[in-house]
């Protein structure tokens, strides 16, 4: 695969990379994605199951949905794109993932710093006492399970639709887009706010956008190099052709 040279001396320069990803990383792993060819979105509407109303008005069926997409994501691992990622960390001292999924899959490739702005599946937490519930048990209950301190619905530990992001994780992840030098863009269609903005901080402070999508999103028109394709094809590509040229740290 050939890259384009500008965008190789932009990483032989560079010190501090941002990661910015979404669902299409990991559809190679065999996770749908949202919208698009195959997305979830396109069979179940999002407001009749991503959102605190639907869960309380039908806390079954949401928790059911959940408990599917869990067996999947537990079935299956990361893949070439997360484990390059992961990588990168050996050639770069500063490497941030800023991710809106919620499938861990960065954290089980070895991603040291992830900021996962819309949560994480595997986590859970009570919505009256707030207490987190990380255990099995729990998470693969099949009823909704209660909270053992105060008897409330335990739910996902996602940001819904209409509920605001964890604020210190999004001010870290906007803080690492705001020094890097050169932010990834990868498998998201970039229509999600305030996740969007990510890149966009990056670019108003000078750094280099790439985008790694199989088709053009939101913000291609934004980004200084567009590399069309799977990103578990292109990601390990570029770290092989940047490993025999930078020393590990
Ligand atoms: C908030 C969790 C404030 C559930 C998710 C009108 C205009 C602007 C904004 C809004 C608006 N109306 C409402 C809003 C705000 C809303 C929003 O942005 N809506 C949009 C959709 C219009 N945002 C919110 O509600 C956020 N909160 O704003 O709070 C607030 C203020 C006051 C008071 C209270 C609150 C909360 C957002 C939370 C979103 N949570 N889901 C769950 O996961 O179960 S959204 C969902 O979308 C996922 O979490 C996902 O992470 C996110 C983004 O999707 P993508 O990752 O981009 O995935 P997508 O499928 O779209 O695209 C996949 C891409 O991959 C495609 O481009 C495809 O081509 C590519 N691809 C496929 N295969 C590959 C590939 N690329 C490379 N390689 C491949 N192999
Ligand atoms: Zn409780």
């Amino acid at each position: 695969m050939k890259f384009p040279d500008v965008l190789i001396a932009a990483l032989l320069k560079a010190n501090s990379l941002v990661f910015f990803t979404g669902a299409g990383i990991s559809a190679e792993s065999g996770i749908s994605t949202f919208r698009g060819k195959g997305g979830i979105w396109n069979k179940m509407k999002p407001e009749e199951l991503a959102n605190f109303d639907a869960f309380m008005k039908k806390p079954d069926l949401v928790w059911e949905w959940y408990q599917y997409r869990r067996k999947i994501i537990n079935e299956t691992g990361p893949n070439p794109a997360h484990t390059a990622i992961a990588e990168f960390e050996k050639y770069y001292s500063d490497v941030s993932v800023v991710t809106q999924n919620v499938d861990n899959l960065h954290n089980r490739a070895g991603s040291k710093n992830v900021f996962e702005l819309h949560g994480n599946i595997e986590k859970n937490y009570c919505v009256d006492c707030e207490t987190h519930y990380s255990s099995p048990e729990i998470t693969f209950s099949e009823k909704v399970p209660k909270c053992e301190k105060c008897g409330g619905l335990i739910r996902p530990d996602i940001v819904w639709f209409g509920e605001m992001l964890p604020q210190d994780v999004f001010i870290n992840g906007d803080k690492a887009a705001a020094r890097c030098d050169i932010c990834f863009i990868i498998g998201t269609s970039a229509v999600v706010y305030p996740a969007a903005h990510i890149p966009i901080t990056a670019r108003d402070k000078g750094a280099y956008l790439v985008e790694i999508n199989i088709e053009e999103s939101n913000i291609s028109d934004k980004v200084n190099c567009f590399l069309k394709g799977k990103a578990g094809v292109i990601l390990p590509a570029l770290l092989n052709e940047i490993m025999n040229k930078i020393k590990p740290q």
